[in-house]
């Protein structure tokens, strides 16, 4: 068995625009939903907000200083939209624009590639104030904002991911409330917002395809994990697989199938329109599965556990007393890095990007100065072995995005979660590298090799 990862494989880590930028109302930054919702009382944790963040709007070249320090080679951010175009659409704020292609320029000077995610929960303001993802001319909208982006980067930019987590920015804000807008709709609503997604999704890889400077390749970053079989017989993976992509009205909007057939197979799964009803479904114009089923070159997945094909504990999650969980509270499971790739790889045929994994961990800098986060690099090991053990068994994974570079604004719960490979000091903003940050380190620098040391030492010091 090889000990590493292919040559080609994307070692990397990720952030989104509005958990780390802060310059929330500067150099002509329009409002996004998140900046306005913060500020009602009650959503967010401590009633904190992104306002200032980790002020890597302006901090930007001191971080990509620090990712370099950690030989990081590839960087997933987002597109502020409302930083781009203040009102969503129309006039273009060249002070925004000017931020990204600096932070290309910086990332490209200093050996790193950027994957740039057009949409990361970040809704323009006057956008939302027009009916948002309900209005039928979003995904116009979309194409536009895609347009002056693809125009101003992608003479430097090759990876572009259009969307984010519909699963949760869908089912979290406009199905069960818990993150902006806040909203709680019934299925009627959410199908037909699912479907606008989806065609702005469409609509934004056509339109990298055809005013892209650099030869693209474009995927997208969905949430939700595949189901871990029962054990490894071969029914209890058929079993597992068939949970992993069935369309239940009690996952609905959070499923895969749901999201992911539209674009891979030109269709909505059967059984949304037996459970859901026919009268329930998107209004679908002709031409519109064409367009949401444009070809992609990656499907990209952010993956922090594995959901249980059944529980016999009667767990939803897949978790048994006393399991090992992370701060956010997630069960600890490697596996979903074996199962997720493999099923993913093989129901849709594309090579899958793990454009995010993580976790957060009490963490704080301690009295040696520096931050000890055994559980994370335990983690890493873990989830990462298991994930070269999916690419030895044939699964094909393009990547890895660490989540997240920097401490940041974890949307609901705040800054109390920390799931940075580097520290962040709110008060002061002052970086320091994680124990796992220098892991990941030597991780990329033997690809992958370093993750098979039970012992890792930090060689740093
Ligand atoms: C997500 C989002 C990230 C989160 C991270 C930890 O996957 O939910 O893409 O913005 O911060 O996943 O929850």
């Amino acid at each position: 068995m090889q000990w590493h990862f292919q040559k080609t494989f994307l070692w990397g880590t990720a952030s989104a625009a509005y958990q780390v930028e802060g310059a929330y109302n500067e150099d002509g930054k329009g409002q996004n939903i998140w900046d306005a919702y913060c500020q009602e009382i009650g959503h967010i944790a401590h009633g904190e907000n992104g306002n200032v963040a980790c002020d890597h709007y302006h901090r930007f070249r001191e971080d990509v200083k620090v990712m370099r320090e950690m030989g990081i080679r590839n960087y997933r951010f987002s597109i502020s939209w409302s930083r781009i175009l203040p009102d969503g659409t129309g006039k273009v704020n060249e002070k925004g624009l000017q931020f990204y292609s600096d932070l290309v320029d910086e990332l490209l000077a200093n050996g790193i590639e950027p994957l740039v995610t057009l949409f990361h929960w970040d809704y323009p303001l006057a956008l939302h104030q027009k009916g948002g993802w309900m209005n039928r001319d979003s995904s116009d909208w979309f194409a536009e904002y895609a347009k002056v982006v693809v125009d101003a980067l992608s003479d430097r930019v090759s990876y572009w991911m259009t969307i984010n987590e519909p699963q949760v920015f869908i089912g979290c804000g406009y199905a069960i409330g818990k993150f902006a807008p806040f909203e709680v709709h019934q299925a009627k609503d959410l199908t037909r917002m699912t479907h606008n997604v989806l065609l702005s999704h469409g609509k934004a890889v056509q339109v990298i395809r055809k005013y892209a400077k650099k030869k693209p390749v474009i995927g997208f970053a969905f949430a939700t994990a595949c189901c871990t079989p029962e054990d490894t017989s071969p029914a209890a993976v058929e079993a597992a697989k068939e949970k992993s992509f069935a369309f239940t009205k009690g996952r609905f909007p959070f499923e895969i199938s749901w999201w992911a057939d539209p674009i891979f197979f030109g269709a909505y799964p059967k059984a949304a329109y037996e459970i859901l009803g026919e009268e329930n479904m998107p209004e679908i114009l002709p031409g519109d599965m064409d367009i949401i089923s444009q070809p992609v070159d990656f499907y990209g997945v952010n993956i922090y556990e594995s959901k249980a094909a059944e529980n016999p504990d009667g767990y939803a999650e897949n978790a048994y007393v006393g399991c090992a969980r992370t701060q956010m509270g997630w069960p600890v499971t490697p596996e979903a890095l074996y199962w997720s790739p493999k099923f993913l790889h093989e129901r849709y045929q594309k090579p899958v990007l793990l454009s995010e994994n993580g976790m957060a961990c009490h963490d704080w800098v301690q009295l040696d100065g520096r931050v000890h986060d055994p559980n994370r690099i335990d983690f890493m090991k873990r989830y990462l072995r298991e994930l070269h053990r999916s690419i030895q068994d044939g699964a094909e994974v393009m990547g890895y995005m660490y989540w997240s570079v920097l401490d940041n604004f974890e949307w609901a719960d705040g800054y109390d979660k920390r799931f940075g490979l580097v520290h962040v000091d709110y008060q002061t903003q002052e970086r320091t590298i994680k124990d796992s940050g220098y892991f990941y380190r030597d991780v990329i620098a033997t690809n992958g090799e370093a993750i098979f040391s039970d012992t890792w030492e930090d060689v740093k010091a």
